[in-house]
């Protein structure tokens, strides 16, 4: 009788599992990869050398390539507020954001993973956030609030900033992971607190030594950018980073295996400070910028095969980029500029992170989806703006007047269909950017643009401050400015630009300008 019960049971669940998996069909498990820093040329498929990377080079080779894939701004905060919310940065002043920073995201708007939860998605987020907390005044040591959990994720386990950055500790759903409530957390970004030792004023405890900015309060050998106190028990070490994330969002998808669910997996690499665990040292010929690019590989590498060993592979779609362009320096001596050797992160490309340039935007996109999508490159021009709006087609979702207001539909080439992305594109960074098709502008940094200046004027200074036109086919290093000859480009592109400035919501608009 007890075996006939059993019998019975497991027929019952597997006829409704196998029903389940047709319906999922429409609805694959979304898988999006984001690595933070990771330059167009940093993986061995888009022509790294100096560091391997199989698990990504797979997607690579057996899913869709694309060469002319964009992040929506040339820093990170921005890029992940314009992925998440469909919506250019520049509409909310979003710029790179200090650890204590409120949430940067409107909870009453829609979001990609809002979205994805009204279509019946379990959402979440593992791995550098960046995008603020709480409303302002923010006490780590009690329910920590809005954050991902009000903005359309089911559960999140976050790096609240950026390794460089304090409160250095995770933060899972609402509270810091591990405190314990007689050591409580302090932060502040103003003045001195607590009585912990500081990199400025002890350099001889530092695993790496760093700028002024990065000098500030010491955990695990690293100094930081801000100040904390308290909550020793809770401190992350950098070492375990890629383990930790990667054993979460391995969590994530186990527990999810039932229902398509949505993973927003954030690497911290290969941001700074670049300590990748030891077993990764010398996995590269570049110090530890290339061994964090190979530590990278391997989380990718767990991720894929966590997915197959739940038979979830072939029903997955994994989507890999990154948030910004690449940075050799980035205030720790790493050696990332001395060991470089013949690499050449930005591939043909000119600038990197924080940079107006391709490169600042211009990222390595991989698209992986063995039922869908077949093994080919892509010179689409695409931008992460557009995921929003792309994967709200997919899952049959319709998007309200207010929602991702700079958002479209470029389905089809974002999964290998066409071959046809955006005619015209936005690209943010201490200016704003146009392409439109082979053509590239970039809107002189000083006319109004002020918030986006600071961080460039280090790099680049007396070039941004006039029209500049590149012919990206003929010139894709843009070092011939064509503005001079082709005034009327100018300012037809110029004009482009101030329409999509003033332009609030979808309709009525159309991103290709016609
Ligand atoms: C900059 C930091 C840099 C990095 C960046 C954010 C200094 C001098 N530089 O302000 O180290 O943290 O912010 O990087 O402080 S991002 O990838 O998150 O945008
Ligand atoms: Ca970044």
């Amino acid at each position: 009788m007890r075996d006939l019960f059993i019998l019975l049971s497991l027929v019952l669940v597997f006829s409704c599992r196998s029903k389940e998996e047709d319906n999922e069909i429409l609805k694959p498990n979304i898988v999006l990869i984001y690595a933070d820093d990771v330059g167009y040329a940093d993986l061995g498929s888009y022509g790294a050398k100096g560091v391997k990377t199989p698990a990504l080079d797979r997607l690579a080779n057996e899913g869709l390539r694309f060469t002319d894939a964009h992040c929506s701004a040339a820093t990170c905060t921005p890029s992940r507020y314009s992925l998440l919310t469909g919506s250019y940065a520049f509409r909310s002043n979003a710029a790179v954001l200090p650890g204590d920073a409120p949430l940067l995201i409107d909870p009453d708007a829609g979001t990609l993973p809002s979205m994805l939860q009204k279509a019946g998605y379990k959402t979440g987020v593992v791995g550098k956030w960046h995008l603020g907390l709480g409303i302002g005044d923010i006490d780590w040591n009690e329910a920590i609030r809005p954050g991902p959990l009000e903005v359309g994720f089911d559960y999140s386990f976050i790096i609240p900033a950026t390794g460089d950055r304090v409160p250095c500790v995770f933060v899972e759903d609402h509270h810091v992971v591990g405190l314990e409530k007689d050591d409580p957390i302090t932060v502040s970004y103003r003045e001195r607190i607590g009585s912990d030792p500081i990199g400025r004023e002890h350099p001889e405890m530092l695993k790496q030594q760093a700028d002024d900015q990065h000098s500030e309060t010491i955990v695990n050998g690293v100094s930081r950018i801000g100040y904390m106190s308290g909550g020793n028990a809770a401190r992350w070490k950098d070492e375990d980073f890629a383990d930790i994330l990667t054993e979460k969002a391995k969590g994530f998808i186990q527990d999810q295996r039932d229902e398509p669910f949505f993973l927003f997996f954030s690497f911290h690499d290969i941001h700074v400070p670049r300590v990748p665990h030891p077993r990764f040292e010398g996995a590269s010929e570049m110090g530890p910028r290339g061994d964090a690019i190979a530590q990278m590989d391997w989380c990718v590498g767990e991720i894929t095969k966590a997915l197959e060993e739940q038979g979830l592979a072939e029903n997955t779609l994994i989507i890999f980029s990154s948030d910004n362009g690449p940075v050799l320096d980035d205030g720790y001596a790493d050696e990332a500029v001395e060991r470089i050797g013949d690499h050449n992160p930005a591939g043909p490309f000119r600038g990197g992170k924080y940079s107006a340039f391709e490169a600042g935007t211009r990222v390595p996109t991989i698209v992986y989806w063995p039922d869908m999508v077949k093994p080919a490159e892509s010179d689409a021009l695409l931008t992460q703006v557009d995921l929003y709006a792309s994967l709200a087609t997919l899952v049959g979702q319709d998007l309200g007047t207010k929602d991702a207001p700079d958002s479209f539909d470029y389905l089809s080439a974002w999964l290998g269909k066409s071959k046809t992305g955006r005619r015209v594109m936005l690209e943010q960074a201490q200016t704003l950017a146009l392409r439109d098709g082979v053509w590239k502008y970039i809107f002189p940094a000083e006319e109004g643009h002020s918030t986006w200046v600071e961080e460039i004027k280090k790099i680049e200074s007396g070039l941004l401050l006039e029209d500049q036109l590149y012919n990206l086919e003929k010139d894709p290093g843009e070092q011939i400015n064509l503005a001079a000859e082709y005034p009327e480009r100018v300012r037809k592109m110029k004009e482009e630009i101030e329409r999509i400035k003033k332009k609030a919501s979808r309709p009525g608009w159309s991103e290709a300008g016609d």
